[in-house]
């Protein structure tokens, strides 16, 4: 059986990676940190599906910027594949802690490769680049070949993290893979990202929760696809014969107002009555247009997206309208 260590398990990828794991009989470990309230809510149905094998799931302690309990998690755990989704992730945010951002996102690369290196194992390791190394694009369609530059704390740490990547295959010969990703969304995708904001005030707006919601700017052209698409890609790259990198991505990109559009129509609600625009979400350097080219993933990995985006908007609403309606139910039971 093998053995899969996944730090950022509680984020939205990490959860869809779990399931897939799982499903191939994996034994998966995951990486979580403490908390003082719980964090564990997109992994919890998984011990509650009674066709899951949750006791292969396994979670420990541990953080990225904490070295030594990384050290002890390889030693103890000895795993055949790491896959390193574990970030600060929010853009926006990475301007407001900036250090942190890089400590984790950037430096927390570095320690997890060099806990592998002093370990003497030789698991395959996934790193969770991102398209926001494009930044402010320098070729449209973006691929592999295409230069970076990054326009945030966020995209800078996430440089760092691919080429240290690369330099630890080329210096160790470690089977290392960048996986370039562009946006990728689904119902489990945190709330403040522009998606899922979308989706869930939409909902909210439906049932007479609240009135309006706050966005910034709705010019930004985002290539969206869909996580559970994307977990899969992640893991084909380290099952081929090398090592690589890889641009994933649906090749089709849409603004913000397009999504906000789609997501009110959906709900029959008119999207210029309820969006208010409030300056604190604009980001001091924007990433205006990313479309990504995966052909290679294609050819080579034979991936393929399977969710288109108007699929993707309706999933999301669908979602957040069940959740919101569940959640005004159980506070009216309670009275
Ligand atoms: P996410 O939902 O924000 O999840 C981030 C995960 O990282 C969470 O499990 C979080 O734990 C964990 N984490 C944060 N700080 C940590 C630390 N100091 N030590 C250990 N773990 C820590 O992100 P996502 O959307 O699943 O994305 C997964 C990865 O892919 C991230 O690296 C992200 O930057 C990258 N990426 C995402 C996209 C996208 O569109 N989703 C595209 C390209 C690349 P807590 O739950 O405890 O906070
Ligand atoms: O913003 C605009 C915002 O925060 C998308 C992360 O997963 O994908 C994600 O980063 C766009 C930007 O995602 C609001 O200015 C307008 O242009 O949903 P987002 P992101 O910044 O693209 C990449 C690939 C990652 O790697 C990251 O980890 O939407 N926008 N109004 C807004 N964005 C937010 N969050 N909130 C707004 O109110």
């Amino acid at each position: 059986m093998k053995k899969a260590l996944i730090t950022g398990i509680t984020g939205q990828d990490g959860s869809y990676l779990s399931e897939f794991l799982l499903a191939r009989g994996y034994e998966v470990y995951g990486i979580i940190r403490r908390s003082s309230s719980f964090n564990t809510g997109r992994i919890d149905p998984i011990y509650e599906d009674p066709h899951v094998p949750h006791r292969r799931l396994h979670l420990v302690y541990g953080d990225l910027n904490d070295a030594s309990s990384l050290n002890r998690i390889l030693r103890t755990v000895q795993p055949d594949e790491i896959y390193n989704l574990g970030a600060q992730s929010h853009v926006r945010v990475s301007f407001d802690i900036p250090e942190y951002t890089g400590e984790i996102t950037g430096l927390g690369t570095i320690r997890l490769l060099e806990a592998i290196r002093e370990s003497g194992l030789k698991p395959k390791f996934y790193q969770a680049s991102s398209s926001e190394m494009f930044g402010k694009v320098l070729e449209v369609p973006q691929k592999e070949t295409t230069p970076f530059y990054p326009r945030s704390p966020y995209g800078a740490a996430k440089v760092y993290s691919y080429w240290i990547t690369v330099n630890y295959r080329e210096a160790y010969n470690l089977f290392a893979c960048n996986g370039i990703l562009f946006n990728h969304e689904s119902p489990r995708r945190g709330e403040t990202f522009v998606t899922r904001k979308i989706t869930k005030a939409a909902a909210r707006i439906k049932l007479g929760i609240q009135q309006d919601v706050f966005l910034g700017n709705l010019d930004a052209k985002r290539d969206w696809g869909y996580a559970g698409d994307y977990v899969e890609a992640m893991w084909m790259m380290l099952q081929a014969p090398t090592p690589e990198d890889y641009v994933i991505a649906t090749g089709e990109t849409h603004t913000v107002k397009e999504m906000l559009e789609l997501a009110f129509d959906r709900l029959q609600l008119d999207w210029k009555k309820h969006v208010k625009i409030d300056a604190k979400y604009y980001r001091p350097t924007e990433v205006d247009l990313l479309i990504g080219d995966a052909s290679k993933a294609k050819k080579q990995l034979g991936w393929q997206p399977k969710v288109r985006f108007e699929e993707l908007v309706a999933m999301m609403v669908d979602a957040d309208l069940a959740l919101e309606r569940e959640r005004l139910d159980g506070t009216r039971k309670r009275g």
